[in-house]
């Protein structure tokens, strides 16, 4: 793979968000009674392999006000070195973009775009970013104007919004599993948004799809592929193994965190700073 098409997956910087008790009781969605030592060893897992694969890893403290504040990636989309502070579509995560705009702007210095329109809602995990374009999750979270904000705030990629009717978000369904790789999950709904993607994209890609709909949410990151366990999900994992050997794999578990339908790509923003110049000269 030449360093041109891996270079959008290049990144120096990742924000986290350590899991709050609250997490236990109050997170939106939770399906299972949650294990709070079990979820914060996971996270502390996934934190490792972030900082492994050479992150410089920003870990905010948790935000017992907000019970589901470790699912950061909502809450910004940081693309080319901006940042798009989002307005969460639950009215539960509204506030959680305050500490995030401090934490943009004053520790990473990046410049911060607001979202004017007050009716529009905007969920990161609407967002997929392939390098070369965004598909936008039309959602219970994600509306036309939340799309619109995203179109706006990065003029140079083509934006392209996308129905999700059934899952949570756009990347509840599929994510990037290398440049130009899609990962999606196998069933009818996941099928069928990956088919509204290929009939609007600017550009092609080839799918990897798995049998696991929890196991189609990736991280790939500097040639890294962050991907679900063979424990939790052995017939994806196979497939990883079979088809994506060309990345070096590193398997997470996350089952605490899936409860409340988080996913291994909601609980990190992936940043890629390049110097200043007045730090060059
Ligand atoms: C929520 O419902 O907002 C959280 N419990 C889960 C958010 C997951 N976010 C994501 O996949 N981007």
């Amino acid at each position: 793979m030449d360093r041109q098409a891996m270079s959008p997956f290049r990144y120096t910087h990742a924000i986290v968000c350590r899991i709050p008790d609250s997490y236990k009781t109050a997170a939106l969605g939770l399906s299972e009674p949650v294990d709070l030592a079990k979820a914060r060893k996971q996270h502390e897992m996934y934190v490792a392999a972030l900082r492994e694969i050479g992150l410089d890893v920003i870990e905010l403290p948790a935000d017992e006000k907000h019970p589901d504040c470790l699912f950061v990636e909502d809450v910004a989309v940081v693309c080319n070195g901006t940042a798009l502070l989002t307005r969460p579509g639950h009215p539960n995560r509204k506030n959680e973009t305050e500490y995030m705009r401090t934490i943009l702007k004053n520790e990473l210095e990046l410049p911060v775009i607001e979202i004017e329109d007050k009716k529009a809602t905007l969920d990161g995990g609407d967002v997929l970013f392939t390098g070369k374009e965004f598909f936008v999750g039309l959602s219970s979270r994600t509306n036309q104007a939340g799309a619109c904000a995203l179109a706006s705030a990065f003029p140079e990629f083509p934006c392209t919004p996308i129905k999700v009717e059934k899952s949570l978000h756009l990347k509840t369904v599929l994510t990037m599993a290398g440049p130009d790789v899609i990962c999606v999950g196998n069933t009818p709904d996941a099928q069928s948004i990956l088919k509204r993607i290929e009939r609007e994209a600017t550009f092609r890609y080839q799918t990897v799809t798995v049998p696991d709909m929890h196991a189609a949410n990736v991280v790939f990151a500097n040639g890294v592929l962050l991907h679900r366990s063979a424990e939790e999900y052995p017939e994806s994992a196979k497939i990883f193994e079979e088809k994506l050997s060309l990345w070096n794999l590193k398997p997470v578990t996350f089952s605490e965190l899936e409860k409340a339908n988080g996913s291994l790509t909601c609980c990190s923003i992936l940043i890629r700073k390049t110097r200043h110049l007045k730090n060059i000269m």
